[in-house]
């Protein structure tokens, strides 16, 4: 890890908010690859988070601020994530399922796929089964992707592809699903159409699933 994005892992574990945000901007005119801004800086920072808060050293509270600190952070890499001349490979509807509040994951694969040139339907956190179908309706979206951070909130993304068969719109949309829970097992079990264990997975789990 080089300097910069072991002091971008500690202001991001700290939380501190504005030394994160220069450090990402001195880690970007250093010439450091996006991805390893976000992989050794933001991502193993949120783990240790985790892992913190596991081992009861952090609570609710630490959790939030380092995850606000993280979302500041991934504003300002954004830019650095687009590929704007791309024509869009299809339109994809994306949400955090209900009962779940993680959004930073879920963020982060919203914007890999608009940097792949996807458009994106962000949902948001939350998102109940009918809001989903809706917003695919509206969209003519050609996939659905749902995002889950607890294990108690994964088993809702059953319910929501057993509310597409009823409603006659699962043969027209695939889903993909993701979060740290999840499993390729768990993917098939709920019968969706593929699962990505990151960011960069999900770009090409939709990439392929529009050529499918
Ligand atoms: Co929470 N939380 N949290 N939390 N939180 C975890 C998930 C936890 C693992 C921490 C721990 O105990 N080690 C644990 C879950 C345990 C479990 O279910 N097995 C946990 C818990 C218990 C809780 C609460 C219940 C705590 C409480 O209140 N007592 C509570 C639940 C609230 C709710 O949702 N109803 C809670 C609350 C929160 C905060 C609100 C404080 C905050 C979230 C803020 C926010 O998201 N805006 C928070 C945070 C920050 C975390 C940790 C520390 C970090 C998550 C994160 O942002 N990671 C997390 C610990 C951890 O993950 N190690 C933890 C960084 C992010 C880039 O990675 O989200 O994994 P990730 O996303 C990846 C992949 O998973 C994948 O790609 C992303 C990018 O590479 N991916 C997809 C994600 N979605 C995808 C969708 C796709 C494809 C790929 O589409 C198909």
């Amino acid at each position: 890890m080089s300097d910069v994005t072991k002091r971008l892992y500690d202001a991001v574990l700290e939380g501190d908010l504005a030394t994160a945000q220069t450090t990402v901007q001195e880690a970007i005119e250093a010439g450091i690859p996006v991805d390893e801004i976000l992989s050794e800086g933001l991502v193993a920072a949120m783990d240790e988070v985790g892992c913190l808060f596991e081992n009861g050293e952090y609570y609710v509270p630490e959790m939030l601020i380092s995850a606000k600190t993280m979302q500041a952070c991934l504003v300002l890499l954004k830019p650095y994530l687009s590929n704007a001349t791309v024509k869009s490979p299809g339109k994809v509807v994306v949400g955090t399922v209900h009962g779940d509040l993680h959004d930073i994951g879920k963020n982060l694969v919203c914007m890999m796929l608009e940097g792949a040139g996807f458009e994106v339907k962000d949902l948001g956190i939350d998102v109940d089964a009918k809001k989903f179908i809706t917003q695919i309706q509206a969209e003519k979206a050609q996939i659905v992707a749902f995002s889950a951070m607890l294990t108690t909130t994964m088993p809702y993304m059953k319910t929501i592809i057993q509310a597409l068969n009823e409603s006659g719109l699962r043969q027209s949309v695939k889903v993909m699903v993701g979060g740290a829970p999840l499993t390729q097992t768990f993917a098939d079990s709920i019968g969706a159409d593929g699962y990505a264990a990151d960011a960069s997975q999900a770009v090409a789990l939709a990439r392929q699933l529009v050529a499918a």
